[in-house]
């Protein structure tokens, strides 16, 4: 058998590996999202909301959160056996916002989750991704008790833009999240797709 090839004569398959961002405001379970799907333990980088940081903590609509993402989340998922793909989840403070730049470096697509409740907490994630031109989608995260809203009526209210698709989700739902990331990586390809190909008049 020659090195490095299966029984068969056929070269192990080097999957394409690609990097997603989980972002979004305050609490809408970016943290909780990553680990749904993840097929390795996730990193977690969480700190305990304190009493210090309550001025400038917004916890409000979360107040029975407890702890934060101070740097990131960090996952993994297989989606094919020739695509893995790397979650990154950023954190929600405006304190820890300078991690962005770093993070979403090489970033495919993002995947901004909102909370109805607080729909206004994404507009800055929002706001990030359409400067860098990083296409991301809107996954509206249902929190029990959270009206449910049409989609055109959450796209009015974000101001979002035709193209950008919005799914409804629940971030601790492993289906529910693999359909999102699956969503990401089809519209990234997309948007890849039709910024590549020549004008036509
Ligand atoms: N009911 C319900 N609760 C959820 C859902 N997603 C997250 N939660 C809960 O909401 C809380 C916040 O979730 P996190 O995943 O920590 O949120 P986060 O966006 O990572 O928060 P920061 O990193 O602090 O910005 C947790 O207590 C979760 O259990 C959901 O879809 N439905
Ligand atoms: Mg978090």
């Amino acid at each position: 058998m020659i090195f490095g090839r299966s029984e068969r004569g056929k070269p192990p398959v080097e999957p394409v590996t690609l990097k997603i961002l989980v972002a979004g405001g305050f609490g809408v379970g970016k943290t909780t999202l990553v680990g749904a799907v993840s097929e390795i333990r996730p990193l977690r980088t969480e700190e305990l909301l304190t009493e210090a940081g309550r001025p400038v903590d917004d916890t409000s609509g979360v107040e029975a959160k407890r702890t934060t993402t101070v740097a990131m989340d960090f996952g993994r998922i297989t989606l094919r056996e020739d695509l893995v793909l790397y979650l990154f989840g950023t954190p929600g403070q405006q304190r820890f916002w300078f991690m962005w730049d770093e993070l979403s470096e090489g970033a495919l697509g993002a995947v901004v989750l909102a909370d109805t409740r607080r729909l206004e907490d994404c507009f800055a994630a929002i706001d990030y991704f359409e400067r860098r031109s990083i296409p991301f989608l809107v996954g509206v995260n249902c929190f029990d008790g959270g009206t449910r809203y049409p989609e055109d009526e959450v796209r009015r209210a974000l101001d979002l833009d035709g193209d950008v698709p919005i799914l409804l989700c629940d971030a601790r739902d492993r289906a529910s999240v693999k359909e999102i990331l699956i969503g990401v990586v089809q519209h990234a390809m997309a948007y890849a797709e039709r910024r590549h190909s020549p004008v036509t008049t």
